[in-house]
């Protein structure tokens, strides 16, 4: 078969790219090397910039979002038994963030991309790009154990930090970029009434926590803990507990506990592989750059990528303009590394590192009060929250 642009990852990115081109008339098609509800049965983002949401309505896939999803225009940060709001509508011009999963989103993809007759094919084993630095690459899988081709004139690689576009630019090219830090998140979702109708970012010298939520009678909560900790070392009511310990005593009294639907722990690092494309091949989202969950940055990333590469390939295919195809990694990479910025700060602000000398937490403290203290400071974490522009 023949495709305009061929797609490898089925998850946000790529099925955002592919419903957004095929409004444009360009055709894709999406290999996806999990099923459908093993896509949909993984848990991630839970906050999208304004620019994500935008990038959705534009995609013709906002209108559940906006329906249910929540827009918030402030959320809290707490530490040393109080908590204080930042006022991000008031300290970015205006703008807000929209509480709506992840899952939720990309099954509003999906939905859309079947409705569109477009082509995603799931369980899609050994994906496969090659002959990514000719004019005629082409991507070869095994379906339902026959071999597949489709010939295409762009390959985007939207599979993920572990999928196989990164590993198909020749290691002399590629310069990878990483820190790892020393603990991970344990997630749990549960149906309760979340604890706060806005965000809950927690400092506190036990370790980080997050109070967060998927609608208001669905939950996100997270602490953080040591990368030797196992799920299963955690009973809900022993999560419920550190938790309540991390939280200022207000908030912790008003916590409603109930049992988790899931729980999980994710290790926590930052990293960039440069540039984003090699001839033929252009990567996209956490097949290219992964930030710690700390700053919400992390499919907000993924959104500016597939929204450069969107108006590139409309202007190579509707103008014969190559000069977005052209700039791609270096526009993309100029936000990219604004997000590992922001991402790196709030993650270095909030959490107890193993190694800290007393120093490192006396400068925690006095970042917090910096950020309190200055409209400047709030101006700054309000612009980087809600989203820097594209
Ligand atoms: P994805 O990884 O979502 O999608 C890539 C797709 O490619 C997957 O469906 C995969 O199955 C497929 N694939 C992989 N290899 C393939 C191959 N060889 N052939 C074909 N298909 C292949 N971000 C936040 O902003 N907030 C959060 O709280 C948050 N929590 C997270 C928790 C976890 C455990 C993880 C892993 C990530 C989290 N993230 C979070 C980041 C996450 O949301 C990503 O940024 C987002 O999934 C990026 O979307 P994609 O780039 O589409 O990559
Ligand atoms: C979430 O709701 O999953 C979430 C929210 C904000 C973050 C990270 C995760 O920074």
């Amino acid at each position: 078969m023949k495709v305009q642009v061929g797609i490898i990852g089925g998850g946000p990115s790529g099925l955002l790219l592919s419903q957004l081109l095929h409004l444009k008339g360009i055709d894709t098609i999406v290999l996806e090397k999990h099923s459908r509800e093993h896509v949909l049965g993984r848990i991630r983002a839970g906050v999208l910039e304004h620019g994500f949401a935008d990038l959705m309505r534009e995609a013709e896939c906002g209108a559940r979002m906006d329906r249910e999803g929540e827009i918030h225009t402030g959320l809290y940060i707490a530490h040393d038994g109080i908590r204080e709001r930042i006022d991000l509508a008031k300290y970015s011009g205006g703008n807000s963030v929209m509480v709506y999963g992840q899952t939720e989103l990309t099954r509003d993809l999906y939905e859309a991309r079947d409705k569109a007759g477009g082509i995603v094919i799931h369980n899609a084993g050994d994906v496969q790009p090659h002959g990514i630095e000719t004019d005629a690459p082409y991507l070869t899988w095994r379906e339902d154990g026959v071999e597949r081709r489709a010939d295409c004139e762009f390959i985007i690689g939207a599979d993920g930090f572990h999928g196989v576009s990164r590993k198909s630019i020749p290691r002399g090219v590629l310069r990878e970029y990483e820190r790892v830090y020393p603990f991970g998140w344990l997630g749990v979702l549960s149906r309760t009434r979340p604890v706060s109708p806005e965000l809950i970012y927690a400092r506190h010298d036990r370790g980080f926590a997050l109070c967060s939520l998927r609608s208001q009678v669905l939950s996100r909560y997270y602490i953080q803990v040591p990368l030797s900790d196992r799920v299963e070392d955690w009973s809900d009511d022993a999560f419920w507990d550190e938790l309540r310990r991390r939280l200022p005593q207000d908030v912790a009294e008003a916590l409603i506990t109930g049992p988790s639907i899931e729980k999980s722990i994710a290790p926590l690092r930052s990293f960039v592989a440069e540039p984003m494309r090699h001839g033929r091949l252009f990567l996209a989202g956490d097949a290219a750059h992964i930030v710690p969950p700390t700053g919400a940055r992390g499919l907000n990333s993924a959104a500016s990528d597939i929204y450069y590469l969107y108006h590139a390939l409309v202007d190579h295919y509707h103008n014969s303009d190559d000069i977005g195809l052209e700039t791609y990694s270096q526009r993309a990479l100029a936000r990219i590394w604004k997000a590992q910025r922001f991402s790196w700060w709030m993650t270095m602000l909030l959490h107890t590192f193993p190694d800290a000398i007393p120093y490192d937490r006396r400068l925690q403290r006095t970042e917090l009060e910096y950020l309190f203290s200055s409209d400047m400071a709030k101006g700054s974490f309000a612009e980087n929250y809600v989203g820097l522009p594209f």
